[in-house]
Parts: structure tokens; sequence; C-alpha cells
């Protein structure tokens, strides 16, 4: 499918500062060590409802470990899927009385636009699953061939008796993951399973629902399969960061890897599970199916977007945080700071704050940290003045390209 637009992004003086980053497999920050050309997959939305500040919350931190990775020189070979055809969507496309094919192609434009103004560098390879579910059934094809799925009344699961490695993404007891598994699109209580946590590979056609013909027999995919398979085909095994919120933890990161396990044989299948922390709205989950949303898109009509991405640098990307609208506030007085600041024709230097910044980011992505370093020096130059005249380019330059804000 069509991504979206690039920002641009201004090329930064002096040394960057390699990016440390928290693995959820590994329970801590660890060094990122990518090749020249860094590698990342992000778990893109579900297409039923607009962009909510959760999504932009996750996308947002991926999108800073895109720009610190090249501001150290790395090129950075980004993937994003789109689940266009899910239960969840069926479901809403039912209700509203619309094509499942017309409510995900204008919640995929509409979220387009919304990671446009928030100036998120878009993926390389923006994939519906509905383009890719031949390949799809080819992946589930090789994994029946080694062995580890098997077929219930037409349907394939992948059978977690052959998965060594379960459990190693999300550490959790199999109590949470029976329980997160049922919460999660999961299906324990089937009767004929062979283990309440083997996992849909293929489901076969239903009637009234899409179906497409594959080497499986008529269906359609399961839902982590597709985000292995998307991943395999552009990336390949090794990639260096599989990204997500963390409810995406368990069960679809743990079962994806099993499967990426499964089909290459390489262990770890990503280098890094990294996972952005839930945004709540009145004490809950902000999710599409409790309707306790905050869209970007409503909120851009108002607000300056470079404000929106404000609020959301203000959290630390794995910090679990409630959106009240003081928070939007607070962060246009920010805004309004920092560009009176970048306005000035000389300021106090700003090489010791970009030194700062990049080492805050480098930091598991400290973006409070760095927000608090661009805070100190614009009311330092506010108050106190400075006599440096390339101090504003450079301090614009460095909030566009690693914080994303354009002044
Ligand atoms: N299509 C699947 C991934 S393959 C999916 O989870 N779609 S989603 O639309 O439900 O979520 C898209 C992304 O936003 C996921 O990474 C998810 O972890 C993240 N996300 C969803 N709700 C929130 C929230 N309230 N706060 C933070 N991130 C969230
Ligand atoms: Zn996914």
């Amino acid at each position: 499918m069509r991504s979206w637009s690039a920002p641009a992004i201004p090329a930064l003086p002096g040394e960057s500062v390699p990016l440390r980053l928290y693995d959820t497999a590994a329970g801590k920050v660890r060094q990122s060590d990518p090749g020249p050309t860094a590698r990342m997959y992000v778990c893109g939305i579900t297409p039923y409802d607009a962009t909510h500040l959760g999504h932009a919350n996750t996308y947002l931190a991926f999108d800073m470990v895109g720009r610190v990775w090249r501001d150290a020189g790395h090129e950075v070979h980004y993937t994003q899927n789109a689940t266009d055809v899910d239960d969840p969507l069926l479901e809403r496309a039912e209700q509203t009385g619309v094509r499942w094919q017309d409510l995900a192609e204008r919640e995929i434009e509409l979220f387009r636009t919304d990671m446009e103004a928030l100036r998120i560098v878009p993926p390389r390879e923006y994939v519906g699953v509905t383009e890719v579910v031949g390949r799809v059934a080819e992946l589930i094809a090789r994994l029946a061939a080694k062995g580890v799925t098997y077929d219930l009344d037409g349907d394939v699961y992948f059978s977690v008796a052959d998965a060594p490695k379960f459990g190693q993404v999300s550490g959790y007891s199999e109590e949470l993951m029976v329980e997160l598994f049922a919460e999660r699109g999961g299906d324990p209580d089937r009767p004929g399973k062979r283990h309440p946590l083997d996992w849909l590979l293929w489901r076969a056609e239903r009637p009234g629902e899409p179906s497409w013909e594959s080497a499986l027999g008529r269906g359609r995919p399961g839902w982590h399969i597709e985000c292995t398979a998307i991943a395999l085909d552009n990336l390949g095994p090794g990639y260096d960061v599989a990204g997500g919120g963390t409810d995406l933890i368990f069960p679809h990161h743990e079962c994806g890897a099993s499967e990426g396990h499964a089909a290459t044989g390489e262990w770890p299948f990503a280098k890094f599970y990294t996972h952005a922390g839930m945004v709540a709205l009145d004490g809950e989950k902000m999710s599409k199916s409790k309707g306790n949303l905050v869209f970007v898109s409503k909120l851009r009509g108002r607000h300056d977007p470079m404000a929106i991405r404000l609020v959301l640098l203000a959290h630390h990307y794995r910090e679990d945080w409630e959106y009240v609208p003081d928070q939007l506030a607070a962060a246009e007085a920010r805004l309004a700071t920092w560009r009176s600041a970048a306005g000035l024709a000389t300021a106090p230097e700003a090489g010791p704050l970009l030194a700062e910044v990049r080492e805050r980011l480098a930091d598991d992505l400290d973006t409070p940290g760095a927000l608090a370093a661009v805070d100190a020096w614009a009311e330092r130059a506010l108050s106190e003045g400075g006599a440096d005249p390339a101090a504003a380019p450079l301090v614009r330059d460095l909030t566009d390209a690693l914080l994303g804000v354009a002044l």
C-alpha cells in the first residue's frame, strides 16, 4: 500500500550516541547493535476506528528509535502492517452497514494523515494483510511441512508443544498466558485443541466472511502469522526491533517469535522486543472496543500537531499514563516558549544542548529528560540572552531531527 510522505530531517553536526533500549525479552535495557541498515518492524493498526492518542504514543516511540539510529548514521529499514482483515474490523463494518474494505481504506487514510501531521517518519513498506494473503499461506505451509501445526475442522493451529522458546518473550506464567490469550483474541476453550494456548494460523472460509484461495484451501490468515510473514519477507530474520504497545507482548509477539523460530531456525527472531506503555482515559486503557478515545484527528483540528507531539514526548515511552486536557495546554505553552527562544537572532551556545539531548535519547529514549534540557536552554535564552548567532538555527535543527518537533 501507499505509505505516507516523509518529513525532511536536518543533518546535525558532531557525534551521536549509540542507542540503549529496553528489551522485554531480556527484561532490561541493552545496547542496540544494528548494522549499517537498522531493521525495524512495528505492528500497525487494525483500521476500524480513527487513530487515538494511544496509537500515536506507540508510533511516536518507534519514530524516536528511528531518529536516534539515523542520527548515528544508520539507514533505517522500517516495515509496518495494517491488519485490514480481522474479526473486529468485520464486526464494526457489519454493525455500521459499510463494506469492510471501505471502512479499512477510510481509516487507513485518516491514519496516514495523522502520522504526517505528527511528523512520524513513514515505513519503507506499509503492507495491508489483504495484499499478502498468498505469502502468509505459503509461510503456514512451510510451518506445516516442519510438523509444528495441526488441522482442526479445516482450520490450522500452531502446536505450542512444538514451540521450545515459547514464553521467552513475555516471561509470563502459564496462568497469566491463558488469561491474556482469552482476552486478546485467542480461543483457549475451543474443543478439539491439543493445548489451550495453541494458536490459529489459518481460518477456513465461513459463510459471509471474506476468504482467499490458497494452498491451504479457501480462508484467511490468523492474526499473529501476518506480522511474522510480513517481517520475514521485508526484513528477514534476526531484525533489530519488533515493536508495539505492551498489549502486544502476549500473545502477539510471543506467538510471532515462535513462528519465526520454527520457520527459520533463528533465535531470537527479532533482537529486541520493545513495547510502549498504555495511554488511558478516565482510568481505563484507551481502546476501540471500550470507546474511551481521544482521536488525533479531532485534536489536530484545534491544536498544533507539534503540541500533540509534545504531550506524548513528555512521557517516557514505557510509562502507562492517563491523558488529561491540561497536558495539551502545558505542551502548547512549552511550544510557544521554544519558538520564542528559537526565533532569537543571538542566543546561548547550543552545542552542549545537542550533546545532552543525544545523551538523553540514547538512554532508552528519555524524552522527558530531552525536553527538560531544551526547556532549560530556552529559559536561559529568553531571560539572559546570549551572543551566538548560530544557536537558534541549531536548536531548530536538533528539535526537528531528534524530537520531530518543527519550530
Ligand atoms: N493490528 C494489531 C497489531 S498487528 C493491533 O494491535 N492494532 S491496534 O489498532 O489495536 O493497535 C495498534 C498499535 O497501537 C499496537 O501497537 C497497540 O499496542 C497500540 N495501542 C493500542 N491501544 C493503545 C493504548 N491505549 N495506548 C498505547 N498504545 C496502544
Ligand atoms: Zn502485529
